[in-house]
């Protein structure tokens, strides 16, 4: 199996279906890495324990950490399953950015932003990077997010392990088109 599918399977596994692949995260999220190969093996006997950890060391945007033990994996962030990644708040900057496609604008400027089927709205320290992810869904387009003012009125702000910042919604009066 190439790395890439690798990286796709381990996604689907750690934060939508972990129980297809017949794997179990803990509350955390964190799965044993001797449990999680064996069960690739099974789909694929060539993964190796190897490959796996040049997966998560290599991943472009280090979708996956182990546990500081190196004994558990888990998905830093982007799950549909219910965990608890044990966050602590933080402070957003002024700005931050969301990068989304061109046709879902108009619904979002209304209805604000919606985390949709994963635990959070997904946002961006920096335009380049919203812009990369919006382009996941079409032509992109990016809204600024007037993240301090939503700290200020008491809204909670989360920063995953990779850099993503989480937030439970986004009401449209804090959404500005660039
Ligand atoms: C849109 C990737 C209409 C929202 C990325 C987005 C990210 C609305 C889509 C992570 C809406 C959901 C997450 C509303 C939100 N009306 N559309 N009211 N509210 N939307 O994929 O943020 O590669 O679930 O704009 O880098 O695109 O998986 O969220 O377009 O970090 O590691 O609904 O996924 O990381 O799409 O991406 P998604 P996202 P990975």
């Amino acid at each position: 199996m190439q790395n890439t599918q690798l990286s796709k399977l381990l996604s689907y596994a750690l934060r939508h279906r972990p129980d297809e692949l017949g794997i179990t995260l803990d509350a955390q999220g964190w799965v044993p890495v001797t449990d999680l190969l064996a069960t690739l093996q099974t789909r694929d006997a060539s993964i190796s324990l190897a490959q796996l950890k040049e997966v998560v060391v290599s991943n472009d945007k280090k979708r996956f950490a182990f546990s500081e033990d190196g004994q558990q994996l888990r998905a830093s962030q982007g799950h549909s399953v219910e965990v608890d990644l044990g966050l602590e708040p933080i402070v957003p900057p002024a700005t931050l950015y969301h990068g989304t496609a061109t046709r879902f604008v108009a619904s979002i400027l209304a209805e604000g932003l919606r985390p949709g089927s994963r635990q959070h709205v997904h946002l961006s320290p920096d335009r380049t990077t919203a812009e990369t992810v919006g382009r996941r869904h079409g032509k992109p387009a990016i809204l600024l997010v007037a993240a301090g003012a939503m700290h200020e009125a008491g809204m909670t702000f989360y920063q995953s392990a990779n850099g993503v910042w989480l937030v439970a919604a986004v009401p449209p009066q804090y959404l500005q088109p660039e």
